[in-house]
């Protein structure tokens, strides 16, 4: 044997003395590791290296880390390593256990009771098919990185109160209900993720989490408002669409640190306001804009019938609305002479889009057009002497409503400027009172042929239509 074998051979033997002396862990954390490899399946495992080796060789087991000395088990960790069946009950046994990593295999059956794991600092189960509840948490202050997204969990997310350093929390993709627990005592909290579940009642507060990078609460079913974001001034992005949350979105964080176009507001039933901070961090504009179908259809205001006025300018005259379904029956006459005419019809919120159709009268729509609030439809081909009612379907808001309606009657007869549906000396004498005078809102209906100027040739268009009268409205 060389010098250097014999040294081999001391070295080896005298770690061999220290293990049995020192290195070993308790029989009661050897039960635990073994009842894991049985209930997990650990002969398909894809690997188990030195598994259910002698007692003294726990700490050599493929994915199990000791402490220094080797006498208490403090990290398993068996990633995507093909585990089946559950997870042993027993794992509270592993009182200095730090680390438990089984993410992407595929457990089933239940969380095992944690609470006696007190030095859990990280607990990770993810995508694999688990079924029943999330096992309680109180107690486990040491716990600072949690994550079961991607089974079958049901019941409800336990209480975090005194978790003070939890870092990250992520049960989404699961079937949980309930409400999401209280937040705001969380000083070290960076993420919190339960999107896609089950649940109800509002977003807790926020307040006081001045290290939270992450909110994702998306596709659930959460209602009432959505909290103040006030020193939120680290988060990054902020996902809550797919829910039923009401009211006005809160002001972004100041300072805001929310990257663009990485947060999501809509689908919900929010206000519909302007926010350019929430275009951003949305990639949206308006944030609200893709809230599509649950805004309210926009409603009609009020409508008018404007004409220019040459150089006096333009001057609008308000049409009378009836409430629907009903057909106005005293519609506004409208005396300033056809064949041309403009409606403009405003609605409660800025439009996107309509269709107008012209349902009763002989007249021809040309294209609208619409601003903001206001559609404005331009009408040639108005015959004298009749009643003009232009409809608009299919209105939409730029809010994303749909599906509004609205209709504006009007009766045509020129000359009419007392708007008593029938053209008498009275008429021809109002305009006779206003010749030569300026044009202005006192007494534009009686410029007739808008021109801008009150003459003669006004008086000689009423005198023409003496007798004229629009039918029983
Ligand atoms: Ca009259
Ligand atoms: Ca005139």
């Amino acid at each position: 044997m060389s010098a250097r074998s014999l040294r081999a051979l001391v070295t080896a033997g005298l770690l061999g003395l220290a293990g049995i002396a020192q290195a070993a862990i308790p029989a009661g954390e050897r039960t635990v590791l073994l009842n894991l490899y049985t209930s997990t399946g650990g002969a398909a495992w894809t690997t188990s290296t030195n598994w259910n080796g002698a007692a003294g060789t726990e700490c050599t087991w493929y994915g199990i880390t000791c402490d220094v000395g080797g006498t208490t088990v403090t990290r398993i960790i068996l990633f995507n390593n093909n585990l089946t069946g559950s997870l042993p009950g027993n794992l509270s046994g592993l009182t200095n256990l730090s680390e438990l990593y089984v993410d992407g295999n595929q457990l089933t059956g239940s969380i095992p009771a944690l609470t006696g794991l007190t030095s859990l600092r990280g607990f990770g189960a993810a995508s694999n098919q688990l079924t029943g509840s999330i096992p309680a948490l109180t107690g486990m202050t040491n716990l600072a990185g949690f994550n079961v997204e991607g089974n079958q969990l049901t019941g409800s997310i336990p209480a975090l109160t005194d978790l003070t350093n939890l870092a990250g929390f992520n049960v989404g993709l699961n079937q949980l209900t309930g409400s999401i627990p209280a937040l705001a005592g969380l000083p070290n909290l960076v993420s919190f993720y339960a999107q896609n579940n089950q649940l109800t009642g509002q977003i807790p507060a926020l307040t006081g989490l001045s290290k939270l990078k992450g909110i994702r609460v998306s596709s659930n079913q959460l209602t009432g408002t959505i909290p103040a974001l006030t020193g939120l001034t680290n988060l990054l992005f902020f996902m809550v669409h797919a829910n039923q949350l009401t009211g006005n979105v809160p002001s972004v964080p100041s300072p805001s640190a929310l990257l663009p176009g990485n947060s999501l507001l809509c689908p919900n039933l929010l206000n519909p306001t302007a926010d350019p901070a929430w275009d951003a961090a949305t990639g949206t504009t308006p944030w609200y804009a893709s809230c599509t179908g649950i805004a309210t259809p926009p409603t009609l205001q009020s409508a008018l019938s404007r004409k220019v006025h040459g150089a006096a300018g333009t001057f609008d005259l308000p049409l009378t609305l009836a409430v629907p379904p009903a057909v106005n029956q005293n519609p506004t006459t409208e005396p300033r002479q056809g064949p041309t005419a403009t409606i403009v019809l405003t609605f409660d919120k800025p439009i996107a889009g309509l269709t107008v159709t012209i349902t009763e009268g002989a007249a021809t729509a040309g294209a609208r057009t619409f601003a903001g609030n206001d559609v404005v439809v331009p009408l040639t081909g108005v015959s004298n002497q009749q009643y003009v009612t232009v409809s608009l379907t299919n209105v939409d808001s730029l809010d994303g409503g749909t599906g509004g309606s609205g209709s504006v009657r009007i009766g045509f007869l020129a000359g009419d400027v007392n708007q008593n549906r029938v053209v008498t000396v009275s008429d021809l004498a109002q305009v006779n009172a206003q010749i030569a005078q300026l044009v202005g809102q006192g007494n534009y209906l009686k410029d007739v042929n808008a021109s801008g100027t009150l003459t003669v040739a006004d008086k000689g268009i009423a005198n023409t239509q003496i007798t004229k009268a629009l039918p029983a409205p």
